[in-house]
């Protein structure tokens, strides 16, 4: 017997490895960064499945988020209680998508949701002004971003209502797959 931790159990293990695209040491690095973000919040031993959050304001400033325009929005949207406080599992869910194992599409569905600010299921041209204004860190003037995001609805709008909804979006990333650049992340 050495006189090792044991953070999870097996199944706890296999069951982070079948439902993320991580292996099981990275679940333990993870759960080590999770871990150093609040140590005195989080404990070593999750085989219990501790009832923990670390809060919003720690999550961001993490290297990994803390240059990113969108890194409220990410948190938040991964965040079970809607508030960005994240549990282990909000924080691995959150990047197992941001990780570049995981497919296009899945990335799509939460860049939509992140971009889509006001809630409606469609982005709108103020949706994609504030989305713009982010992703080019306010290097381009008012009219252009407006020139910008009512150039980028035109060419993907495929029903003509004028906003995009999912498909629309889809069109648009595969012309221009930098609306997804800030969804890679790796940790
Ligand atoms: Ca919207
Ligand atoms: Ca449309």
């Amino acid at each position: 017997m050495g006189n090792k931790q044991t953070i999870f159990t097996d199944e706890q293990l296999d069951a982070y490895q079948d439902c993320t695209y991580f292996t099981r040491k990275e679940i333990l690095r993870l759960h080590g960064r999770y871990h150093e973000l609040a140590p005195h919040l989080v404990p070593m031993d999750y085989t219990n499945e501790p009832d923990v959050k670390v809060p919003l304001a720690l999550i961001v400033n993490m290297p990994e988020l803390k240059e990113n325009p969108f890194r409220n929005r990410i948190v938040e949207s991964f965040s079970e209680d809607g508030m960005g406080n994240l549990s282990f599992n909000d924080f691995v869910d959150m990047f197992s998508v941001l990780s570049e194992m995981a497919p296009r599409e899945l990335k799509a569905i939460y860049a939509f949701k992140i971009y889509d600010f006001n809630v409606d299921n469609f982005l709108c041209k103020e949706d994609l002004e504030k989305t713009l204004n982010r992703l080019t860190k306010e290097e381009l003037t008012p009219e252009e971003v407006v020139l910008v995001c009512e150039k980028s609805i035109e060419e993907s709008d495929l029903d003509g209502d004028n906003k995009l909804s999912f498909a629309d979006f889809e069109n648009m990333i595969s012309r221009a797959p930098e609306f997804l650049s800030t969804f890679h992340i790796r940790i």
